[in-house]
């Protein structure tokens, strides 16, 4: 096949790949047409030993990654002191300061429609963040081992303000 580029190579070989299976199909076409109940036995076992991989790799998937879960480590540690911050369209009422290394927990809720509490750390990144629905309060347990001054933003659209919805707190 000479040295050509390789993206003719490519073409030439999908293009002979694609000749060849509709010739196979033309071919198979060609032959005297299978009862319907033959057919229906056929695809029928396929689909059976289809659905039987797919349940094997599903429940195997499901075994070998259940260690993971995070749910059962995520507790705030009884200790914890706790902080509430209430969201509201546009603005975060929270704590001016919190304390570092160790663990707290954010009480978060909202006054009006559901916003998000995205904390970004001193570097810019998003370092954790949990909903405020209204009515209701999540629970956000964590740990700053970085002092410094934390931006929050809403992560959630919640009106023609959100965009400016912002806030944040400093960590010491
Ligand atoms: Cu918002």
């Amino acid at each position: 096949m000479g040295e050509g580029p390789l993206v003719l190579k490519l073409f030439l070989v999908v293009a002979v790949v694609a000749i060849a299976a509709m010739l196979l199909v033309a071919l198979y076409g060609a032959r005297a047409p299978l009862p319907q109940g033959v057919v229906n036995d056929a695809g029928y076992r396929i689909r059976k030993l289809w659905l039987g991989l797919v349940l094997v790799v599903a429940a195997a998937a499901f075994v070998l990654t259940l260690p993971f879960f995070p749910y059962p480590w995520a507790q705030a540690s009884p200790g914890a002191r706790h902080f509430e911050v209430t969201a509201a369209q546009y603005a975060f009422v929270m704590p001016a300061v919190v304390p570092a290394n160790v663990p707290i927990v954010f009480d978060v809720t909202s006054q009006d429609v559901n916003h998000g509490f995205g904390i970004y750390a001193p570097d810019g990144r998003l370092f954790a963040q949990v909903q405020a629905m209204p009515d209701y309060v999540n629970h956000l347990p964590i740990e700053f081992h970085k002092k410094g001054h934390y931006v929050v933003r809403c992560l959630e659209f919640c009106g023609i303000g959100h965009a400016y919805m912002h806030g944040g707190f400093d960590v010491r």
